[in-house]
């Protein structure tokens, strides 16, 4: 366990260059992707609650706004300042960007970011996008989650892994890897997360606060996706639909979209799950989900998006049945030829 514990070499050597950027008294901004889930929430508070420990006061600011089914991660010491918008990175020592490998992913506040007189640090653990958001970094793809990489940083600077610091690490340990179910769930991850047990974690509280705590909307808006549910056995390809105004309707967010499509995922002979989103004014998002030996990761590339090799997703301009068109028939063609192996 102590072995699985350790951290490994280009992390460390990670840590400090990120480390000796911080210093007693800096004020920091924590930003992570629009649409903010378990990974991007937990990571931010973690690691505010042991910048703290640092002399570092560090405060959230996110693009959209921060998920009312993680909202007790933030408890009574983590500010969060989405709400001003980008007026609230005006004057911060430094930001550092959570979970996310392009700077597109910030939405609303990229430009502003972009602007910013000192680069932005990063810690992640997707694989490379077109714009990175910094270049100080602490990125490792063989992170099960960005708070790994959080815990790390914890461990090396010799910082105190608190309760509530545990819990938002475990938070998103849990939900990043589909409750230790997913591919990433590496001997290190479920190391890490026996630590965090030790730390004070209560792993059924855990689950009542993040899958029992759920809107009765979101099953609703469950029910009205899996009626849209479509299946292309020759390719093993099964896609839903959620509409415009779907989330409205049902008085749900996109958090209460995560786990959708692990439901057309898990047809036996589907391999590639695909969620289509319109948001309406010639937008779709597209959501991927794949199985051991189909890298989704290439297929979002090809729309301008990217994420993980079986988690992945792209924001497309269109209507919804021709981008439905356009995806579908670039996912058969490049299961066909192979392209999407790995
Ligand atoms: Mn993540």
């Amino acid at each position: 366990m102590s072995d699985l514990l350790a951290v490994p070499a280009v992390r460390r050597e990670a840590i400090t260059r990120l480390a000796a950027e911080l210093h007693p008294g800096m004020t920091v901004a924590l930003s992570t992707h629009i649409n903010a889930d378990g990974d991007g929430c937990g990571s931010q508070t973690a690691l505010a609650r042991l910048l703290g420990q640092m002399g570092v006061r560090a405060f959230i600011v996110n693009p959209t706004p921060w998920p009312e089914l993680f909202r007790w991660l933030l408890a009574d010491d983590v500010e969060d300042r989405s709400p001003e918008g980008a007026k609230a990175l005006k004057g911060v020592d430094r930001l550092i960007v959570l979970d996310i490998s392009d700077l597109g992913r910030l939405g609303g506040l990229a430009a502003a970011v972009r602007e910013m007189p000192q680069d932005a640090l990063v810690i992640d653990h997707h694989l490379p996008g077109d714009e990175p958001p910094g270049k100080t970094m602490l990125s490792d793809t063989a992170a099960c989650a960005t708070a790994e990489l959080v815990f790390d940083f914890a461990r090396e600077r010799g910082l105190t892994i608190t309760t509530p610091i545990a819990k938002s690490l475990y938070t998103a340990l849990v939900t990043d890897t589909g409750g230790f179910r997913f591919g990433n769930t590496s001997p290190r991850c479920l190391a890490v997360a026996a630590e965090l047990l030790t730390a004070g974690v209560d792993p059924e509280q855990m689950y009542a606060r993040i899958y029992g705590s759920v809107p009765l909307g979101r099953l609703h808006l469950l029910r009205d996706a899996l009626d849209t549910l479509e299946v292309d056995m020759a390719h093993g390809i099964a896609w839903v639909r959620i509409g415009a105004g779907a989330l409205e309707k049902h008085g749900v967010a996109s958090e209460d979209l995560d786990g959708v499509s692990e439901y057309p995922r898990s047809i036996a002979g589907v391999r590639l799950a695909i969620l289509f989103r319109d948001l309406g004014h010639g937008r779709v998002k597209v959501s991927f989900r794949s199985l051991a030996g189909v890298n989704v990761n290439t297929l979002a590339r090809r729309f301008g998006g990217g994420g993980h090799a079986r988690a992945s997703g792209a924001l497309i301009a269109g209507g919804p049945s021709e981008v439905e068109v356009q995806v579908l028939g670039e996912a058969r063609h490049l299961l066909e030829t192979g392209a999407l192996a790995d």
